[in-house]
């Protein structure tokens, strides 16, 4: 298994239109496993493949506490169920650090392949219809950021490139 690198807004990678999966092999299998890896070792709840450079339109979350909730979405469809929209707020790995209220519908439907590539559709609400739609997002190159104002965006550029700078200095070798 391995941690992959998640592209960090403003990446321009970020913006690429993920593509259909063609078929459920071993090579999307072990990208799964990864971007579960991945995921959980950024203390995320959900990841696109966008967000690791993979522009294919596949899905990892897990909504649990104790990493037993995992899901695999392949090839999502989203439907809203209502019209009415509710705000959460949103955070994204992509985003370091950076929180805000995006107001989306509260119930959808979900038609996707699961990790083995069989069809299913599920009727959502609450977290899971967020999450999927802020998911969504990403295989459609939009990040939860382009919703909020652009001083908000310009601040939001400010705050990931000093979290990254911060986490650089934490990775750099001690000198001797
Ligand atoms: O797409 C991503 O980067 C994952 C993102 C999913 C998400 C969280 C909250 C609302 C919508 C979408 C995250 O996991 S952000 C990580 C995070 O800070 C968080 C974790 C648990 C609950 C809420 C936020
Ligand atoms: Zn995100």
């Amino acid at each position: 298994m391995a941690l992959l690198p998640i592209l960090s807004y403003p990446d321009p990678r970020l913006r690429t239109i993920a593509q259909p999966v063609k078929e459920v092999n071993d090579d999307i299998k072990t990208l799964i496993k990864d971007m579960f890896e991945t995921m959980y070792d950024a203390k995320g709840i959900g990841l696109a493949a966008s967000q690791v450079d993979r522009h294919i339109q596949l899905i990892v979350m897990d909504l649990s506490d104790d990493k037993s909730g995992a899901r695999v979405f392949i090839n999502p469809k989203v439907t809203p169920l209502v019209e009415e929209k509710q705000p959460y707020e949103e955070g994204c790995l992509s985003v370091p650090e950076v929180y805000d209220e995006v107001e989306r519908p509260n119930k959808v439907r979900i038609e996707a392949l699961d990790g083995k590539g069989k069809p299913f559709v599920e009727e959502v609400e609450g977290l899971l219809a967020v999450c999927i739609q802020h998911e969504m997002d990403h295989l459609n190159g939009v990040i939860f950021v382009d919703y909020l104002s652009r001083l908000k965006q310009s601040r939001a550029r400010d705050k990931v490139r000093k979290v990254l700078k911060q986490r650089d200095k934490h990775l750099e070798p001690v000198k001797a």
